[in-house]
C-alpha cells in the first residue's frame, strides 16, 4: 500500500517515483466509461393503476435517467413468473409477465433506449427456474424422462432421511418432494425455485439458446443471477451443522464445488462473446486466483459486483446475529476489494441493490444521516475504479423503512429471517428491528417520484407500502433544488464523463491515501499525467488532513466552502472533496 511520504510542496514530484504507474495496458471495452442503473420494475412506475410497476412505466422514465447521466439499465426480472421470489422464479424465459406488460413493450423499451444511446440488460436467472416452468411440470410427470434430468432428482428414502443436510437460502432443507412421485428435487433457494442441472449438456444448450435469442433482439447484455450456485460439489455429502436445525449453510458445499469455470467459459464463448455483450456476474466468494479468469481481458464476465461491504459482518446464524459496521470497516472492505482486483479487470461498485437495505441507512450511523453524509457516500463510491451501478432511488437518498409489523413485509427471505430471529430468542420488537435493518423490502418500496399520495408511484394501491418519508424525499423536489443529492450524483457522473478527467477516473489506478487515519477515507486516482485525490471525513467532528501536494482544481465539494490551512485542509462534518493536484 502506498505510504504518504512528505515531499516538498511546490514541485511536481509529490509521489515517490515507484508509485507513478505504467500506462494501463488493459484491453479497452465499450462499456468501461459507462454508468449503470438498476431498475426494480415492480416498484419503478405504475402506468395502469394496478399498483404494480410496469415496462411502460420504465419507458416513461428513460428521459429522467438520461438526464442523470445513465447509459446502461439493468432490469430485475420481468419474465413470466408466479413472482414467488419477485420474478427470480421464471416460468417462461421467452415471455414477459402480463403484470409488467407485453413483448411489444419490451421491444419498444429496447428501441427507446437505443434512441437515447442507452443499453438494456436483463437478469439472467438460470441457476433455477420456477416450479411452474414447463420443464419442471414435465419432470413431475416423467421423472425418468428427458426433463427429469433437467433437475437434481434423488430417490426418497424409506427412513425419511434426506440426501444431504444443506440449508436453502430461504430456510429449511434444499430437498422437497417432487409432486406426484417418489423423488426429491433440489432447490438452493425457495422450493418454488428448483435448481437446473448444469451437468446436463441439454440444459446448457437451452440456456445459451435463450441468451442468444435475447441478444439478437438488441439487448445490451445481462446481469447474471446467483451464478456461483450452478456448480454443486458431487457426489452429494453432508457438511457440519451450524444451527440447531442440524443443517449446514449451503455455502459450505459451494466452497467445495470445483470446476465452475468450464461452464462459465463455455457460456461466454457460445453467447456473450459473439455479440460483444456486457455481462455482470453476481459472484460471491470467488478465490483471489480466480479473478483473472472471471473478469480479466477474456474473462467469463465483463465484470462482477463487489460485495465485500454487503457481506461484511454477516453470520451463518442469520440476520439477527450480524455484526454492525463502522466507517473503518467500510474503508477496509472497499480497499481490499480494489486491491484484489487491481487493474486485472473492472469491478462493479454498488451502495445497495434489491437484496440489500438502503446503503445510506446501512453505512452511515443513524444520528449522522444528512444530505452531506449521503453525498459523501455517493462520491466515495462513484470515484472508485470500476463501473458504478446506482440502484433505483439511491440517487435521491431513499432510506430504510421501519417495519411496524411482519404483515408489512412481502419478501420471502425477510419472512424466514424473522422466524429465525424469534426462534433464536429475540422478542417480537427485537426481531422487527432486525428485519427493519436488513430486509430486502427496504430497497423494494415504491420509487418516490413526488410528494403526492403513494409517492406518485401509482394511482391505485401499491403492491408494497411506500416509505412514509416520500413527503421529504422525492424526485420532484430534488429536481427543483440545485443543492439536492440528485444533482450531486449528476455532477459526479458528469465528472466521470468529462473528457478532461475521464481517462483517470475510468482507468487510473486507485491508491489509498493516509489509510491509517481514523474515519478518513481517502484515495488517489492516478494516471501518468494526472492525479486526483478523494478526501472524505467519515464522521461528524471536523478533521484535519495533510495535503500531499498543491491543489490545481476543486472538482467536487459537498459544502459551499473549504477551510484550508498550511499544507492541510480541515474537513467538516462528512465533507467530501475531489481535488485535482498539480
Ligand atoms: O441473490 C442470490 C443470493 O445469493 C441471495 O442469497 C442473497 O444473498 C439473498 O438475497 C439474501 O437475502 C439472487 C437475487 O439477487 C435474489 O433477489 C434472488 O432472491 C436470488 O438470487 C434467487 O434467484
Ligand atoms: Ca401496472
Amino acid at each position: 500500500m502506498f505510504q504518504n511520504k512528505r515531499i516538498k510542496k511546490g514541485t511536481k514530484t509529490w509521489l515517490p517515483a515507484k508509485t507513478i504507474m505504467e500506462v494501463n495496458d488493459m484491453k479497452r471495452k465499450w462499456w468501461h466509461d459507462k454508468v449503470a442503473y438498476q431498475i426494480y420494475p415492480k416498484s419503478c412506475y405504475d402506468t395502469n393503476g394496478d399498483g404494480i410497476g410496469d415496462l411502460r412505466g420504465v419507458i416513461s422514465k428513460l428521459d429522467y435517467l438520461k438526464d442523470l447521466g445513465i447509459d446502461i439499465i439493468w432490469l430485475s426480472p420481468i419474465y413470466k413468473s408466479p413472482l414467488a421470489d419477485q420474478g427470480y422464479d421464471i416460468a417462461d424465459y421467452y415471455a414477459i409477465d402480463p403484470r409488467f406488460g407485453t413483448m411489444e413493450d419490451m421491444d419498444r423499451l429496447i428501441a427507446e433506449a437505443k434512441k437515447r444511446d442507452m443499453y438494456i440488460l436483463m437478469d439472467l436467472v438460470v441457476n433455477h427456474c420456477s416450479n411452474e416452468h414447463e420443464w419442471f411440470q414435465r419432470a413431475c410427470k416423467d421423472p425418468s424422462g428427458k426433463y427429469g434430468n433437467f433437475f437434481y432428482l434423488e430417490d426418497k428414502r424409506q427412513d425419511g432421511s434426506l440426501p444431504t443436510n444443506w440449508r436453502s437460502y430461504f430456510g429449511g432443507p434444499v430437498w422437497e418432494e417432487l409432486p406426484g412421485t417418489d423423488k426429491l428435487y433440489l432447490h438452493s433457494f425457495h422450493k418454488k425455485q428448483p435448481d437446473l442441472n448444469w451437468e446436463n449438456p441439454e440444459v446448457r444448450e437451452e440456456v445459451y439458446k435463450n441468451i442468444n435469442w435475447w441478444l439478437e433482439k438488441g439487448l445490451g447484455g445481462f446481469r447474471i443471477d446467483a451464478i456461483i450456485n450452478i456448480k454443486k460439489a458431487l457426489p452429494l455429502k453432508n457438511y457440519p451443522a451450524d444451527r440447531a436445525d442440524g443443517l449446514s449453510t449451503i455455502s459450505n458445499m459451494l466452497k467445495d464445488a470445483k470446476g465452475i469455470g468450464a461452464f462459465l467459459g463455455e457460456m461466454q464463448e457460445r453467447t456473450f462473446s459473439k455479440y460483444d455483450a456486457f455481462s455482470v456476474g453476481e459472484v460471491f466468494n470467488e478465490k483471489p486466483e480466480e479473478i483473472p479468469a472471471f473478469i480479466g481481458d477474456n474473462g467469463y464476465f465483463s465484470t462482477m459486483f463487489d460485495f465485500e461491504e454487503t457481506i461484511f459482518g454477516s453470520s451463518d446464524k442469520g440476520w439477527y446475529d450480524a455484526k454492525p459496521m463502522t466507517p473503518e470497516d467500510y474503508k477496509a472492505c472497499i480497499f481490499h476489494a480494489q486491491k484484489k482486483v487491481g487493474d486485472t479487470g473492472f469491478l462493479s461498485n454498488i451502495i445497495e441493490n434489491h437484496d440489500e437495505p438502503r446503503g445510506v441507512s446501512r453505512y452511515i450511523p443513524k444520528e449522522d444521516l444528512s444530505l452531506e453524509s449521503k453525498k459523501m457516500l455517493a462520491a466515495l463510491s462513484l470515484m472508485l475504479r470500476g463501473l458504478p451501478f446506482i440502484y433505483q432511488g439511491q440517487e435521491i437518498g431513499m432510506e430504510n423503512k421501519v417495519f411496524h409489523s411482519i404483515d408489512e413485509v412481502n419478501d420471502i427471505s425477510t419472512l424466514d429471517e424473522y422466524k429465525v430471529a424469534l426462534k433464536a430468542g429475540c422478542s417480537v420488537d427485537e426481531a422487527l428491528s432486525v428485519i427493519s435493518r436488513f430486509s430486502r423490502d427496504n430497497a423494494r418500496t415504491p420509487m418516490q417520484w413526488s410528494n403526492t399520495p403513494h409517492a406518485g408511484f401509482t394511482t391505485g394501491e401499491p403492491w408494497l407500502k411506500e416509505n412514509e418519508n416520500y413527503t421529504t424525499i422525492n424526485v420532484e423536489d430534488e429536481l427543483a433544488d440545485p443543492n439536492s443529492l440528485f444533482h450531486f450524483y449528476q455532477k459526479l457522473i458528469a465528472l466521470r464523463k468529462n473528457p478532461k478527467y475521464k481517462e483517470t477516473i475510468v482507468y487510473g489506478k486507485l491508491i489509498p491515501y493516509l489509510q491509517e487515519q481514523k474515519n478518513l477515507m481517502a484515495y488517489y486516482r492516478k494516471t501518468e499525467n494526472q492525479t486526483l485525490l478523494v478526501l472524505a471525513n467519515y464522521q461528524k467532528p471536523e478533521q484535519k488532513v495533510f495535503l500531499p501536494g498543491k491543489v490545481k482544481e476543486i472538482l467536487i465539494n459537498n459544502y459551499p466552502d473549504i477551510v484550508w490551512e498550511e499544507n492541510s485542509v480541515i474537513l467538516k462534518n462528512y465533507q467530501v472533496l475531489v481535488l485535482e493536484l498539480l
